[in-house]
């Protein structure tokens, strides 16, 4: 028997290679984890993200990228969290025993947060384009960025936004019982009562993120009158909601945050929304110097999914191009490498300039209200 002779690799050596893996002596694989909710209630808004992932990988891979003088070829690792807790943290563990060099996602807070200490203690650098609840960055967590506003900033604007526009004076809250739900509604009644203190709270009702029969919690809520019934939660169960209480013949402003304010909205609510009637808002968005980009954007993932944005794609595509960036500035995919690259990162994406502070949240956060009308978002303006 013949023993060839193998040349040990150092260390160092060994550690970059299994971070980054090799396709040829030319070209590095860099792997981006995505997750999302591919499957269940908001599969449509989990396959938004993803493609807004596959739109930034597909044309970073097609354009060439070289990182620290190397060619990359970069590989999305798609995985599916359900928007369930349990299967995040099952897919962000996936992801870090598959050597991610970093990750985008979750797309829910209830996911993103359990997940964000699974990175964080593998020092992977994670990125959520859509999680708003605050208590994502104020972890502790150096590792955690987010390229949205938080629910402090959602929720506080429409509220504030039902006192002083929508002149209610009489407000009924539903939350989802999820970390996003609870966050949104309560930041919201405390921004509806900082500018009428004596606002009154007729109904404090909960639900599911998977319920779909509202009757008893309607019916009592009809009871008191409100001009505003206020929804923290997301468009698969704010459609059916909707269609119940015109059922019930209940008039009032609808409004809700993010996890509402989808092109979805319309055919989830069929016939039931009135234009004007609901009041939500994005958490980002660009003044008038930025609409074009954004929109052409818009059109060209259209083109390439054949299928309209519903809202955070742009979010992720920005934030795999603000992680690639870092990659770039740093000469290294490494996560300890790029690591402090990102926290201190200028980009100009499609979605507005991505700067981080220091826990994380976007500086100088923007939010967008849109309203319905003839069954299509209608931008009622821009907020910081
Ligand atoms: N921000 C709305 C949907 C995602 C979440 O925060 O749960």
């Amino acid at each position: 028997m013949q023993f060839k002779t193998i040349k040990m690799i150092p260390l160092a050596a060994a550690v970059a290679f299994a971070f980054a893996g090799t396709a040829s002596a030319q070209e590095e694989i860099v792997k981006i984890g995505h997750v999302g909710p591919i499957s269940g209630q908001i599969a449509h808004l989990g396959k938004d993200n993803e493609n807004g992932a596959r739109m930034a990988i597909d044309e970073l891979n097609a354009k060439g990228f070289v990182i620290g003088g190397k060619k990359v070829k970069f590989e999305l690792l798609a995985e599916d969290d359900a928007a369930d807790p349990k299967q995040g943290t099952a897919a962000a563990q996936k992801l870090v025993d598959a050597k991610v060099n970093g990750v985008i996602g979750h797309l829910n807070s209830g996911t993103t947060i359990p997940a964000s200490k699974i990175y964080h203690d593998a020092g992977i650098p994670q990125i959520s384009p859509s999680a708003t609840n605050p208590k994502y960055t104020l972890q502790g967590f150096e590792t955690a960025f987010r390229v949205c506003a938080n629910d402090g900033q959602l929720g506080g604007t429409l509220g504030r936004y039902a006192i002083q526009v929508s002149k209610a004076k009489k407000i009924a809250v539903i939350d989802d019982a999820t970390a996003y739900g609870q966050g949104v509604a309560a930041e919201f009644t405390k921004g509806a009562k900082s500018k009428l203190a004596n606002v009154e709270i007729v109904a404090t009702e909960h639900t599911t993120d998977k319920a779909t029969d509202f009757n008893a919690i309607l019916t009592k809520i009809k009871a008191g009158k409100p001009d505003v019934i206020f929804f923290g939660g997301m468009d698969s169960v704010a459609g059916p909601m909707l269609r119940q209480m015109k059922t019930l013949g209940i008039n009032a402003k609808f409004m809700g945050g993010d996890g509402i304010c989808t092109e979805a909205l319309a055919s989830l609510a069929g016939d039931a929304m009135s234009d004007g009637q609901v009041v939500c808002a994005e958490a980002g968005g660009v003044e008038e110097s930025g609409k074009k980009a954004l929109d052409d954007w818009k059109v060209a993932f259209e083109k390439k999914f054949n299928h309209p944005v519903e809202i955070y794609a742009p979010y992720v595509y920005d934030a795999v191009m603000t992680m690639v960036t870092a990659m770039q500035k740093a000469g290294s995919a490494e996560p300890a490498k790029y690591l402090p690259v990102l926290a201190k990162i200028k980009y100009k994406g499609v979605t507005g300039t991505i700067e981080f502070d220091k826990n994380g949240d976007m500086k100088d956060g923007t939010m967008t209200l849109y309203t319905y009308k003839g069954g299509k978002r209608s931008e009622i303006g821009v907020f910081h």
